[in-house]
């Protein structure tokens, strides 16, 4: 049963040169990319994907850190995408809960600067593809 994700590489990953380092992981997972592109960010598509943080204190330096340089976004596929991709990443605070081996343990420092995003369920995925790949 395959199922899809919203994979983007925020702009200090991209700053930090580990696009490559991100896509051999999804793919040495098994993982699959269906769809993989490098794209400036508008503040409307920004907005509408961080919708659920409206409000919160960090709500206005996180739109600005994602539309402050390119990023690049994926569709990534295989079963339990969403779940999968979300190990791969690590927790959500680089050094509080993302473990090391995982990218934002490895690689990250800050809660805001955590390198990568992925969908948090199936349902956010579909949403998010719909937003950054309506062709898909
Ligand atoms: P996730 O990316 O691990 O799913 P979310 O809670 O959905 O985490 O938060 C979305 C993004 O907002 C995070 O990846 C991070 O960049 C940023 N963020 C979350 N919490 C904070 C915070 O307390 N301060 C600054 N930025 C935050």
């Amino acid at each position: 049963m395959n199922e899809r994700t919203l994979v983007l590489v925020k702009p200090d990953g991209v700053g930090k040169g580990l696009v490559g380092e991100v896509i051999s992981r999804i793919e040495k997972k098994g993982l699959s990319l269906a769809a993989l592109e490098l794209r400036s960010v508008s503040r409307s598509v920004a907005e509408e994907h961080y919708a659920e943080h409206q409000g919160k204190p960090f709500y206005e330096d996180l739109l600005e850190f994602i539309t402050s340089g390119p990023v690049v976004a994926a569709i990534v596929e295989g079963p339990r995408a969403v779940a999968a991709f979300r190990q791969i990443a690590g927790g959500t605070d680089p050094v509080d809960k993302a473990a090391p081996g995982t990218l934002r343990g490895d690689y990250g420092l800050e809660v805001q600067y955590n390198l990568v995003h992925g969908s948090d369920s199936a349902e956010s995925a579909e949403r998010e593809i719909k937003l950054w790949f309506p062709e898909h």
